[in-house]
């Protein structure tokens, strides 16, 4: 490596960099300057894309020196093939990819960090997207598919590759990276090379991420209020310690005892009696509950009677374990909730929980390796008291993303759109709702309730969605939408979204729509007109 070369050719397009080369700290200050401009001026490179391979980056302390590994160009060209899919993967079909810079590099010790640069009609915007489960690896699948609009796309492993357990999930420092700091280092490097490559110092930034890539969206909003203006929080994994234990909890009330355990089967006739009960609630008979918080369902109406075939009904244990399923994981000692249960309406979605015969790989993998430190933990013995208590003091500042203060990201203009499905059964989507209500209730302060609300409004919205059964939502109701617009609005035009419309495609054609709402409104029919159009739908506070 010839640094002095280095230094001369980045010098003059990209004073800043020079700058980092030379271990100025000021890349702290670049990450932080929240301004307005013109998101239409397309940017060119100023620097050839291989020149950026093998520079380094110094940008703060030496804990966060960042390497280039390579830098080459790609051409433009149709998807490779076996792309994992993206976030909503209706989207990627015919998505053709512009020419671009692809730059691998690492931070130190080991955050491993993918940047793409569009070498022409670049739209002046980062968008740095999240993970998923455990992490490992960048989500390719939603770097193609945003790369093809126009975006300089980013995504990192958070501080480990691949997806073995050990040695990552015993080392502190690559905990703290999946926790919070692998994302964090990621968008100042891809800030410092973007403005390499560009040699523009302001554009916008924005991370969107879903399942642990939504923690590590309200993550960030969090700990780094800097480093985005806008960030898109889907289905987030953020109560990650709750979320793992509650796999424990419907595994202890469900098939580690064969008397509680529900079989598969009885996983539709459960469904349909949901529905019977509390489908027509919202005005609309659509297979679909608009708000599951409305519906009082009565497992013990599925008791089997004297001489009726199980295969029809449920037997007192298995009623008993239905209702904890619902209720969540709860304190034996206290009674008070660790994680909120499934909504109605999602019990098709249970199966691959509720199988057995072992505890759900995430909470597995997690609590026999980060927690414990034990091979022969069993989740058998689990209680949600101590043991619960003990994983938190171990790890809950450092991988749960739980702080209700939002007012460093407010007060820097930042902008927070945030959504999650009902029928969600990877992550309770209560536990966004429950959210909500803390960063209001943080908000409140001496005021009203509706005057919080409404300052949230300004900078946070929530939309609960009640066809959607996560991230990859597939299925018969209207659930696909890209957040990215509706953000993208809401930071450069200051349009905030008053409702988001989720769609249903048959052959790519729409057929069914519906509005999100920002909670806590709901979508409400208006009493006429075509159910499957969202245009008949207002939102509005619930009654009750
Ligand atoms: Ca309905």
């Amino acid at each position: 490596m010839n640094w002095t070369r280095r230094a001369r050719i980045l010098k003059g397009s990209m004073g800043c960099v020079v700058v980092l080369l030379l271990g100025c700290s000021s890349l702290g200050d670049l990450t932080s300057q929240f301004a307005q401009f013109d998101s239409s001026h397309k940017s060119s490179p100023q620097i050839q894309c291989a020149s950026l391979a093998g520079v380094v980056f110094n940008s703060g302390p030496p804990s966060a020196r960042a390497t280039v590994l390579s830098a080459v160009e790609v051409a433009a060209g149709a998807l490779p093939p076996s792309t994992p899919a993206p976030t909503f993967p209706p989207m990627i079909a015919a998505v053709h990819l512009p020419a671009y810079c692809k730059v691998k590099a690492v931070v130190s010790p080991s955050i491993g960090v993918e940047i793409w640069l569009p070498l022409s009609s670049w739209n002046g915007r980062l968008q740095a997207v999240g993970t998923h489960r455990f992490a490992g690896a960048v989500d390719y699948g939603d770097m193609f598919y945003q790369l093809s609009r126009g975006y300089a796309v980013a995504s990192s492993d958070a501080g480990h590759a691949g997806q073995s357990a050990l040695p990552w999930m015993q080392n502190t420092q690559q905990i703290v990276d999946y926790g919070y700091r692998g994302v964090h280092e990621m968008t100042v490097l891809s800030k410092a090379i973007i403005t390499a490559f560009y040699g523009r110092e302001k554009f916008y930034s924005y991370f969107n991420g879903c399942s642990t890539g939504g923690k590590e969206a309200l993550m960030e909003a969090q700990r780094y209020p800097h480093d985005f203006h806008g960030i898109s929080a889907g289905d987030p994994n953020h109560d990650q310690i709750g979320n793992r234990a509650q796999y424990i909890w419907n595994a202890q009330v469900t098939f580690q005892n064969p008397s509680t355990k529900i079989q598969p089967e009885h996983l539709k006739l459960i469904h349909q009696k949901v529905l019977e009960q509390c489908d027509a609630l919202d005005g609309v008979k659509d297979g679909s509950i608009e708000d599951p918080r409305q519906c009082n369902f009565e497992p013990s109406g599925l008791l089997c009677t004297p001489g009726q075939s199980s295969d029809s009904c449920l037997s007192s244990d298995q009623v008993g374990a239905l209702q904890k399923l619902y209720e969540g994981p709860r304190n034996p000692r206290t009674g008070e909730r660790v994680y909120s249960g499934w909504s109605p309406g999602s019990e098709l979605g249970w199966g691959g929980v509720i199988a057995g015969p072992n505890v759900f790989p995430t909470a597995d993998l997690f609590f026999k390796n980060m927690v414990f430190k034990d091979p022969n933990w069993s989740y058998k013995n689990f209680n949600f008291d101590s043991h619960y208590q003990f994983a938190v003091s171990q790890l809950g500042a450092i991988v749960n993303a739980d702080d209700p203060d939002l007012s460093r990201f407010e007060k820097n203009g930042g902008k927070l759109l945030h959504y999650h499905g009902w029928k969600d059964t990877n992550h309770a989507p209560m536990q966004s709702v429950d959210y909500y209500e803390s960063v209001l209730k943080n908000l409140q302060n001496k005021g009203s309730r509706d005057q919080a609300i409404q300052r949230a409004h300004n900078f946070y919205r929530l939309f609960m969605s009640a066809g959607s059964t996560g991230c990859d939502s597939t299925g018969n109701l209207p659930t696909e939408f890209d957040p990215m617009d509706a953000l993208t609005a809401w930071v450069e035009k200051n349009q905030a979204p008053e409702q988001i419309i989720v769609m249903h495609k048959t052959n790519g054609k729409i057929d069914r729509s519906r509005p999100l709402c920002p909670y806590p409104q709901v979508a409400n029919y208006k009493g006429s007109g075509n159910t499957n159009d969202a245009s008949h739908f207002a939102c509005q506070i619930p009654s009750k």
